[in-house]
């Protein structure tokens, strides 16, 4: 496997705990841990290297009381950007929410506070949100004089759908609380901490095997973009090379002998 170097990443604090779970912290929180053009190099880097380096499962956080003010506007405003470099500035976005999003590493984002434009492209690039009772959610764009460019047309809209997500940009309306999960927004709301939460969360996805996580965090991913019948092709062949990998055959086999754990529902 590759080797992570934490030592390069500045903007983004890096932990590496037990059972392969990594903690990956936006460390901008005078900041509001807005999206700056090295931030993104290092998601870049960290997320391209991450499937490939032995890791099992990440949280993704925000450091102080809000997850992420989205693209950094004074940055954008002092560079005085033109088109081109603005287009340059979001295609580097997708090549790190992409990483995120089919890279096959399971990501948990744990959310507090503003998780606004940018910063809720970024979270909806993780695989599941946690957020807990700080936590809101908007698309201020409009307001700003501004348009998504790090996939919130694809990522918020298929979480949300098309019309709540084009009232989110015409009209700035913030979700929080219970409504936000209803919505899809989030998958987990939390009375304590998110980043708790997030991390159990994790070391559960982590103990998967990786070659599952794989095809669960990357498959599903790319079938969307195909079509159904394609989809069905794709999956039969993922499942082909996922369902009779060796790794499965000591979980087969404590099945089989009745000392595997059975799915049980919830106790009360
Ligand atoms: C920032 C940013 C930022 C804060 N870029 N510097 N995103 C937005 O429109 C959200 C803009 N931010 C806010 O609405 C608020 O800052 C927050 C709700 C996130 C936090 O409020 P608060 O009262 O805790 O902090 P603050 O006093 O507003 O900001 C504290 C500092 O963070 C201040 O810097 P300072 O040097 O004066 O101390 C702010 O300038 C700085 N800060 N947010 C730069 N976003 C690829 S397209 C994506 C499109 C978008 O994401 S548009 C951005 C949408």
């Amino acid at each position: 496997p590759l080797q992570i170097d934490i030592s390069r990443f500045k903007n983004l604090s890096i932990e590496d705990h037990d059972d392969g779970v990594w903690v990956v912290t936006l460390n901008r929180p005078k900041k509001r841990n807005a999206l700056d053009t090295d931030t993104i190099e290092e998601l870049v880097d960290f997320f391209s290297t991450a499937p490939r380096a032995g890791v099992r499962a990440v949280v993704l956080a925000g450091s102080g009381d809000h997850f992420c003010a989205g693209l950094d506007l004074v940055e954008h405003h002092n560079d005085d950007r033109s088109p081109a470099d603005f287009m340059h500035i979001c295609l580097r976005w997708h090549e790190a929410f992409n990483k995120m999003e089919y890279g096959g590493v399971p990501i948990i984002a744990a959310l507090q506070g503003a998780v606004v434009g940018g910063g809720l492209e970024l979270a909806s690039s993780a695989h599941v949100r946690v957020m807990d009772q700080t936590a809101y959610f908007a698309l201020p764009e409009g307001q700003r004089g501004l348009f998504t460019g790090g996939g919130a047309t694809i990522r918020v809209t298929d979480l949300v759908g098309k019309a709540r997500m084009v009232d989110m940009m015409l009209t700035g309306r913030v979700y929080q609380g219970q409504e936000a999960v209803d919505l899809g927004l989030a998958q987990y709301i939390v009375d304590g901490s998110s980043l708790d939460y997030a991390m159990e969360l994790a070391r559960k996805a982590a103990q998967n095997l990786p070659l599952s996580n794989f095809a669960i965090c990357s498959a599903v991913s790319h079938m969307q973009n195909m079509s159904a019948m394609d989809a069905a092709y794709a999956e039969s062949v993922v499942a082909g090379v996922v369902n009779t990998q060796p790794d499965a055959r000591a979980r087969l086999a404590a099945f089989a002998d009745k000392s595997a754990a059975r799915v049980r529902p919830n106790s009360e």
